[in-house]
């Protein structure tokens, strides 16, 4: 595999998944602190109190990343630290952050920050949380504080992380905070996050002048028809539609696929919500486009599910999640994405695999994890070859932290956490990651300080 020299390496992670501290620091209760309460909802109702203990560990883990040799590490920001109720601005919940983004800049690690990957704030949620448009007026000022107090230290600025999940599988599916199951909240829901996306980037640009790159990370995944039948067909159309379409076409299309909204109207009675101007504001010019990458879909048609498709058969590997190891489906998304929707730099904000790892003799040799990220990095290599324009590589994840509805039971991590001890230890899929940065370097003699 071969890397343009301006390729960026990364590694990525998320507040609620490692920071434990849930009481510190003046952070107030999230939607995910509330739903790991509830019996059945998380995994032997694991919840994020203490995680990875990444609060009082950073400095630990900063070592981690520099010993990895990457040139950007992806965090978010936890909304409850910083705005802990309504209105009321903590200084401390701020300095944290501070004293995280100006501790990698030291290290030479260039900080990539997330506003939101799903905490909300429990005093949102208790006025309608997403589902009610002054969400978005709290995410400004919220988005306002981080860019008044970080802009200039932070490399570069997400967002949102994936509102497919915080909006369909929060909202619709009910397997994620806050774990209702309302079509009619959940595009609700989505509608205010992707409009306060556009607002969030409007805001860095124009008021603040800012130069500091911008952009949304959608989650993708390309869908196939398990068979070529007009059912099939329509079924592979309407998943695309829930998936992908759904916010593909107003981020860069200014609109809503109109099959879609169509097919939502069974419980979408009005779409009055949208007010004048907002598809404009969604569909504001970003710096770069996030893609997470996992996995793609194959679906069948299915009469009894509610927009006509369900999961089908695949013999392909699976990673531990179930989920089919497909790198060249990975290059089809791609190709999509610059033949129907943008030409923007791509970067993926996360790619990686869970596989129930084990620890021998101090070791983790897990090799199918490692195939997954070369299999992967290769596509991208190939698919800059195309002239496909993806800037950036971040792995998922730093290290095993709490997978949501899944608990502490799925391992993403490069790096495998004892949560009893809090021992951080190298998997071989660390070690590789390492060594294919140090390679890179050295073909374009761009200094590394890497593990060995
Ligand atoms: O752990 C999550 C992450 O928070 C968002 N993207 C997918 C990952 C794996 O499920």
């Amino acid at each position: 595999m071969k890397f343009d020299k301006q390729f960026t390496f990364g590694t990525a992670t998320s507040s609620y998944q490692i920071e434990g501290a849930a009481a510190e620091g003046g952070r107030t209760p999230s939607i995910w602190d509330m739903f790991c309460d509830i019996p059945g909802r998380v995994h032997k109702q694991h919840n994020g109190d203490v995680a990875c203990d990444h609060y009082h560990r950073f400095e630990e883990d900063i070592q981690h990343i520099k010993r990895l040799g990457v040139d950007t590490y992806r965090f978010s920001i936890a909304w409850p630290r910083i705005f802990p109720e309504k209105g009321k601005f903590n200084r401390e919940g701020m300095d944290f952050y501070k004293k995280l983004a100006s501790r990698l800049t030291e290290e030479g690690i260039k900080p990539a920050v997330t506003l939101y990957h799903w905490d909300l704030p429990m005093w949102a949620h208790e006025e309608g949380g997403w589902v009610n448009r002054e969400s978005v007026d709290w995410f400004l000022e919220y988005a306002r504080a981080c860019f008044t107090e970080l802009d200039g230290i932070v490399d570069s600025w997400i967002t949102h992380n994936e509102p497919w999940c915080a909006g369909f599988l929060g909202y619709h599916q009910g397997v994620h905070a806050p774990g209702h199951t309302n079509m009619d909240e959940a595009v609700k829901a989505v509608h205010h996050m992707l409009l306060s996306h556009g607002k969030a980037v409007e805001l860095l640009k124009k008021e603040f002048g800012s130069n500091t790159e911008i952009g949304i990370t959608l989650n993708l995944s390309p869908v196939y028809a398990n068979t070529d039948s007009a059912n099939d067909r329509l079924a592979a159309n309407n998943a695309d539609g829930y998936s992908n379409r759904w916010f593909l076409d107003p981020v860069f299309k200014g609109e809503y696929p109109k099959d879609m909204m169509n097919l939502f109207s069974k419980y979408v009675h009005s779409y009055d919500f949208i007010k004048e101007g907002d598809m404009e504001a969604i569909s504001v010019e970003c710096d770069f486009f996030g893609i997470n990458y996992y996995s793609r879909g194959i679906v069948e048609f299915s009469a009894a599910s509610d927009f006509l498709h369900r999961g089908a058969y695949s013999d392909y590997e699976k990673t531990g999640m179930g989920w089919d190891i497909a790198p060249n489906e990975f290059k089809d998304l791609i190709r999509r994405l610059r033949a129907e929707y943008t030409q923007l730099p791509i970067i993926i904000t996360e790619n990686g695999a869970a596989y129930d790892d084990v620890v021998e003799n101090g070791r983790v040799h897990d090799k199918e994890r490692t195939d997954y990220v070369e299999k992967h990095l290769q596509a991208v290599s190939d698919l800059n070859g195309e002239g496909m324009n993806i800037s950036g590589y971040y792995l998922w994840s730093l290290m095993d932290n709490f997978e949501w509805s899944f608990g502490y039971d799925k391992r993403f991590g490069i790096l495998y956490v004892d949560f009893d001890t809090q021992e951080r230890i190298w998997k071989d899929s660390a070690y590789r990651y390492a060594e294919i940065i140090r390679d890179h370097k050295k073909s374009h003699n761009l200094q590394a300080e890497v593990a060995q």
